[in-house]
């Protein structure tokens, strides 16, 4: 099975690029964005976590894995109803996409996943985007999770190949680009990315950034995180990343994937409303709505809203099916 496409030349380039004067490498980056996509327009996702904590992988920043003491307690697997009723809150503040995370290593066929496809079926009837980030996946799995109406699968990279073994030890780089492969064979749409300031170098920064041009078909959606850093995690004295190297990776996802979404996603509350600005200016086009994450704190919506009039920027409209649904068929079509 072939993971990976054109690599090393894309290393070469992505190398050349990189440190390219951040005003010039911006002023690029959103030259393209206006190109492909609404200068100013954001995309709100809404994040849930269906099932939380105990998870057996060993992710050094991640506050959901049973090896860490971090607080977070286990749960089960949500209901269908629960699931429905917070899709139903996140569409009604302005939420055209979903996303349900689990902290599994991988999904097990089996009651829960028949379950979490029950949800997915009820959430996609909603008429939102579905995301899921389940963990590992087989081409099987992969086919259900389109089939129930899954849009995009994120499954994230996280840092270069050869950072990622330092971080992780439970897993290795190639089943993650695996279950990207099968998540891009069976239909949906690829949502993958990193996170920043685990103490990787520029270096790691480019092979990151290469590795994400170097799928058969690039991603339609990059996640962006930043570390939140969580007390009883190997990475919990990490310091704060800076705001231009933040810029300087979200300018060349932007000119890399030029298409794709590039989300804003975890860290957003250490970033002030301009530094965000700047982050949009430089090829961001989504965040996610909604006072938590997964067990993390965000931004709340009504400082997110003050931020985007602040700012003059607005939300991505719902799909014309969403539209059609609420206004009528539309003259002309
Ligand atoms: N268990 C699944 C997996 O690992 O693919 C899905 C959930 S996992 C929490 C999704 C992603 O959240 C991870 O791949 C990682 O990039 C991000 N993440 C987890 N903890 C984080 C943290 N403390 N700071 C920033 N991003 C984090
Ligand atoms: C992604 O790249 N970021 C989101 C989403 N994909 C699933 C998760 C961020 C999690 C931050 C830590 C937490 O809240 O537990
Ligand atoms: Fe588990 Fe995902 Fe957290 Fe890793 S990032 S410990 S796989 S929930």
């Amino acid at each position: 099975m072939k993971l990976e496409y054109n690599f090393e030349d894309n290393q070469k380039k992505v190398a050349a690029l990189y440190p390219t004067p951040l005003m010039d490498l911006i002023y690029e980056a959103h030259t393209l964005h206006r190109k492909f996509h609404k200068a100013g327009e954001v995309q709100a996702s809404s994040l849930l976590s269906v099932k939380t904590g105990g998870c057996p992988e060993n992710c050094s920043y991640c506050p959901q894995s049973a090896h860490y003491q971090t607080g977070v307690k286990k749960e089960a697997l949500m209901s269908t109803e629960q699931i429905l009723e917070k899709a139903q809150a996140a569409k009604s503040k302005g939420a055209t996409r979903f996303c349900m995370g689990a902290a599994w290593r991988q999904v097990r066929d089996g009651a829960e996943f028949d379950n979490l496809l029950e949800s997915v079926k009820a959430v996609h009837n909603l008429d939102l985007e579905v995301c899921c980030t389940l963990g590992m996946l087989n081409q099987d799995q992969a086919n259900r999770l389109k089939e129930a109406g899954v849009y995009a699968y994120n499954h994230n990279i996280d840092t270069s190949r050869k950072h990622y073994s330092k971080v992780i030890s439970t897993r290795d780089y190639d089943e993650r680009l695996k279950t990207i492969s099968f998540a891009r064979k069976s239909g949906m749409t690829v949502c993958t990315g990193g996170i920043l300031g685990m103490g990787e170098s520029d270096q790691d920064r480019i092979d990151f950034l290469a590795q994400l041009c170097s799928f058969e078909k690039d991603p339609e959606s990059i996640t962006i995180n930043t570390l939140v850093p969580f007390d009883g995690t190997p990475l919990e004295k990490s310091e704060q990343i800076s705001v231009s190297i933040i810029l300087r990776v979200i300018a060349m996802a932007r000119i890399l994937i030029p298409k794709a979404k590039v989300r804003l996603s975890a860290g957003r509350l250490n970033l002030s409303p301009a530094e965000q600005f700047m982050c949009f200016f430089a090829g961001g086009n989504s965040i996610f709505l909604g006072d938590k994450l997964l067990t993390s704190p965000n931004p709340e919506v009504e400082d997110d809203m003050k931020l985007l009039q602040e700012f003059d920027l607005s939300f991505e409209k719902p799909k014309l099916k969403q539209k059609i649904q609420k206004e009528g068929i539309p003259l002309g079509l």
